[in-house]
């Protein structure tokens, strides 16, 4: 019997969207999407409203995506000066510290407006223009989000990299995007550990293609000694302090790029995906309204890092630009107990608490008496992102940490997708554990079959969507064939999500996980051909494959299979080696979570790796390895098993 949790009438009566305006709205979004983002439009500040609402089309010969394209603005007056008349003194950015001793801090939206006035006064007199791109390697800190914040006041492109990335990682990002300038710290912290920032971005300079950045910003964190070559690194204090606490904005044109985020796909390098003005900036600031049923005085948490998609849209500017109170949470769930999570809450009296089933998995793992001996009362509304959310975990989040009390919105979106677009929204839509249920305004979701023909009424299949949404990437960063390749061309004339779906019979989604060679670790997106291709790089290795397996904490972890170059003998110091080589080259994210020696690598006739077969082995399947006739020698197969029996 499915188990379905009903909208809850008290919370319905106070919410935005009861059941009967949302699906009114919903039919008006497709109906007429012009009138329907039109009348949204008018959330934002504008200097010239747009007339322009939407200009798109799927079609390969004639592809285009604009939105609002005639309107000018900028974003940081959305996300800041707007808010001064009525918010001035309100908590913008509420920054909670690693380490519990260390007092939190509150920055009003006035102050915000100072410190990004200042940062954006001194990335001009750095040479820093519109159109520039800066990169940002800031571990949880208010400086993260001020300087996404001030490159957006004038018009530079962001790309935030991750504090958890190597220096060949961020050496990547650097040299894709043509950075003028960093942003960085002397060090992170995170769980009482400190991470070496600063000596992270020496190391990434010296690779080769980072010859654009000419100054590293640095700020001081931990206060950690660090290395300074001048003239390129300067404190961020030193040429920060002194700016004028005012900066006129720049004009930005509604399809003016905002920033590059990069993120892995299932062939090559991280590709750059790039995201626009005032569609993004729109869409952000509704799906946060809207899903979580924001409220003026909530305290809004998101666990979620900046260097990711969901700080981006869902810490920064979808909040900022709804004038909310948004927690920065520098630290991680289990420092320096497993009860942090809800000791802070207590604390800041959060009301609206949205993180990833791996951290829900694994604090479950600890059981209910952390939880149980904080108060919580506080809450109203959970939010899940990342990946499929287990009916387990998502009943221990309800019943445990919100005790049966609160929705949970379980919010499916990619880093393409700038926001959220399947989601209940808690007052409209009654929850199933494990199902992301509806649509957002304006999104079409679609399953079509392997030959691309749409299925109708209850099916399973490959998720598609049908027409475009504001919040929608524009551009793989210097390379749109490839966004139109990747994303427009597999299901003609629709955006493939790579993500396979089911939808029952009363017209819920169930997201099922990647269908391409994307790996979802802990609700981080690795390429199977990175880590592939680290691996590759090391001198001792001829080849490798990997895939994912069913991880019990991480959602997915990280199966490799690696032949050595011949004669090389397979020793446990090699095994070792090879797990933090790749540890070095990407980040700890991507190191594999088992390492199997293959002598050869399962191959069809005209060598393509059949990874198929790979990941019934890694899943410990080998009666589920199926048709293997088309192999080019299938007795690869039988020892690849016996191989993995003996681990
Ligand atoms: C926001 C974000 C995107 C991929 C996506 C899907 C998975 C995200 C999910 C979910 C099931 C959810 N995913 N949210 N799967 N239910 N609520 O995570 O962006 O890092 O680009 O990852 O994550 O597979 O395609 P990103």
């Amino acid at each position: 019997m499915a188990d379905i949790h009903p909208v809850d009438p008290q919370f319905a009566a106070r919410a935005r969207y009861d059941k009967a305006r949302y699906q009114q709205l919903y039919q008006q979004s497709l109906d007429d999407p012009e009138g329907f983002w039109g009348q949204q439009a008018q959330r934002l500040d504008w200097f010239v409203k747009p007339t322009r609402i939407k200009d798109v089309s799927y079609a390969l010969e004639d592809f285009r995506i604009k939105w609002f394209e005639d309107g000018v603005l900028n974003v940081s007056v959305n996300c800041l000066d707007r808010q001064l008349a009525q918010r001035g003194d309100k908590t913008a950015l509420l920054f909670e510290p690693d380490s519990p001793d260390t007092p939190a801090r509150h920055v009003t939206y006035a102050q915000l407006h100072e410190k990004v006035c200042k940062l954006a006064n001194a990335l001009r007199a750095l040479g820093v223009a519109k159109g520039d791109r800066v990169t940002i390697y800031l571990p949880m800190i208010v400086e993260a989000a001020v300087a996404m914040l001030a490159c957006a006041r004038i018009g530079a492109v962001h790309t935030v990299v991750f504090g958890g990335f190597a220096p060949n990682s961020i050496a990547d990002r650097v040299s894709d995007s043509g950075s003028k300038l960093i942003i960085t710290a002397d060090e992170g912290l995170r769980g009482g550990k400190k991470v070496p920032l600063k000596a992270n971005v020496d190391a990434a300079l010296k690779l080769p293609g980072t010859n654009s950045v000419e100054t590293v910003l640095v700020v001081r964190h931990t206060g950690g000694a660090v290395a300074m070559q001048a003239p390129r690194d300067r404190w961020y204090h030193d040429v920060v302090d002194s700016q004028p606490a005012q900066c006129e904005p720049e004009r930005m044109n509604a399809e003016d790029p905002l920033f590059i985020l990069y993120t892995s796909g299932s062939t090559g390098k991280p590709k750059g995906v790039l995201h626009t003005t005032a569609g993004y900036l729109l869409y952000a600031s509704l799906t946060h309204e809207a899903i979580f049923d924001l409220r003026e005085d909530d305290v809004y948490w998101c666990t979620a890092d900046v260097g990711w998609v969901t700080g981006h849209s869902y810490i920064v500017y979808g909040p900022l630009a709804n004038g909310a109170t948004s927690l920065m949470f520098e630290g991680v769930p289990n420092y320096p107990s497993v009860s942090r999570f809800w000791e802070v809450i207590d604390k800041h009296q959060v009301t609206i608490f949205y993180t990833a089933p791996t951290a829900i998995r694994a604090l479950m793992r600890e059981g209910d008496g952390p939880v149980k001996a904080t108060s919580r009362a506080s809450l109203r509304l959970l939010g899940s992102v990342g990946e499929p959310i287990n009916p387990e975990a998502w009943r221990w989040y309800y019943e445990v940490v919100g005790d049966a009390r609160c929705p949970i919105v379980d919010t499916w979106w990619q880093t393409e997708t700038g926001g959220i677009l399947i989601s209940p929204l808690p007052g409209a839509v009654d929850l199933k554990p494990g199902a992301a249920t509806k649509p957002f305004f304006g999104v079409q979701p679609a399953l079509v079959d392997a030959d691309g023909q749409i299925l109708e009424g209850a099916a399973e299949g490959n998720l598609v969507i049908l027409d475009a949404w504001p919040g929608q990437m524009r551009s793989v960063y210097g390379d749109h064939q490839r966004f139109i390749d990747t994303y427009f061309r597999t299901y003609p004339g629709t955006y493939f999500t790579g993500d396979g779906c089911r939808r029952d019979a009363d017209g819920d989604y169930w997201i099922t996980g990647r269908v391409d060679d994307v790996i979802n670790v802990s609700g981080h997106r690795i390429g199977t051909a990175e880590v592939e291709s680290a691996l590759v790089s090391h001198p001792k290795v001829a080849e490798a494959a990997v895939v994912g397996f069913p991880h019990e904490i991480k959602g997915q972890g990280i199966y490799a299979y690696v032949t050595l170059i011949a004669d090389e003998p397979a020793s446990e110091e090699l095994h070792k080696e090879l797990i933090s080589w790749v540890r070095k080259e990407i980040g700890p994210i991507a190191a594999p979570d088992h390492l199997q020696w293959a002598p050869g690598l399962p191959k069809t006739r005209s060598g393509k790796i059949m990874r198929r077969i790979l990941r019934k082995i890694a899943e410990n399947a080998p009666e589920q390895l199926g048709d293997t006739s088309t192999l080019a020698d299938p007795s690869v197969v039988a020892s690849l098993v016996d191989q993995r029996k003996v681990r």
